[in-house]
């Protein structure tokens, strides 16, 4: 059973999909992610183990940038003055790792050790495959057959962690749901075209993003092949955030 509740913020423009953790069996977890593309689960015990439930409900973890499959998110000064996730300046839209050559993770998880207590921090989700589908058929087919270079971050660069991969921002596939890949920062060589999708995409997600503010212990799991998602800036240096990938999983229908 899934839940439409309202969360206090005051940017939020669309409901929050949620579901309590008392609900959230596997064929609800697989249909929500399916259907709406995310879903935010709270009411968690404090002994659960969120990266094990990930992995056996819906697949592989990857490895993160240190090579373990669960990354801490919290404010480091040491990338205070870089576009970096470990600091706490504001996040503009992005799918990850879209300077994957291959496929980026399916789902992306992130789970709350410390809410911050100030007004900002909150993790915003929008839906690119409605932006897509709110393109016209021209527009679709250049997206998807014209590649581009997509880079790492400033900050993943500075790190020694860069990556580039050549490809178009959508990705279709036969038989198989697209891949959307998209960096409002990273396009290295977007041309006016990439530029105008890029505002209209920021323009669509400030319109119709949701707003997660975690509390302890909550999980946010998306669809990141469908999905964009950003961060707003805050202040509290005692936010922290876990993160995992996950795999797409081979497919067993058809
Ligand atoms: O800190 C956040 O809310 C999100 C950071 C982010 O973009 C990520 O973990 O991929
Ligand atoms: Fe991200």
């Amino acid at each position: 059973m899934t839940h439409q509740t309202t969360h206090p913020t005051t940017d939020q423009t669309t409901q929050l999909n949620r579901i309590g953790f008392d609900d959230i069996d596997t064929p609800v977890l697989s249909a929500t992610l399916d259907e709406v593309g995310y879903v935010y689960v709270d009411g968690i015990p404090e002994s659960f183990d969120h990266a094990e439930f990930l992995r056996t409900r819906l697949g592989p973890l990857l490895p993160q940038y240190d090579g373990q499959t669960v990354w801490s998110i919290r404010p480091d000064q040491r990338f205070e003055g870089t576009y970096h996730s470990l600091n706490s300046r504001r996040l503009t839209p992005h799918t990850e790792c879209y300077e994957w050559q291959d496929a980026p993770p399916k789902y992306l998880a992130l789970w709350c050790l410390v809410p911050n207590s100030d007004a900002g921090g909150q993790t915003t989700l929008a839906d690119g495959g409605a932006f897509v589908a709110s393109l016209d058929a021209d527009e679709r087919e250049r997206l998807s057959q014209v590649e581009y270079h997509f880079v790492s971050s400033a900050g993943l660069q500075e790190m020694q962690l860069g990556r580039t991969a050549r490809h178009p921002v959508l990705e279709q596939r036969p038989g198989r749901s697209p891949i959307l890949r998209f960096s409002c920062q990273c396009i290295a060589d977007a041309d006016e075209f990439c530029q105008d999708i890029g505002d209209r995409l920021q323009r669509f997600f400030d319109r119709t993003k949701v707003s997660v503010e975690f509390t302890a212990q909550s999980l946010l799991i998306w669809d990141n092949h469908r999905f964009l998602h950003s961060r707003n800036a805050f202040t509290d240096p005692r936010r922290h955030l876990r993160r995992v990938w996950i795999a797409e999983q081979e497919r067993t229908e058809q």
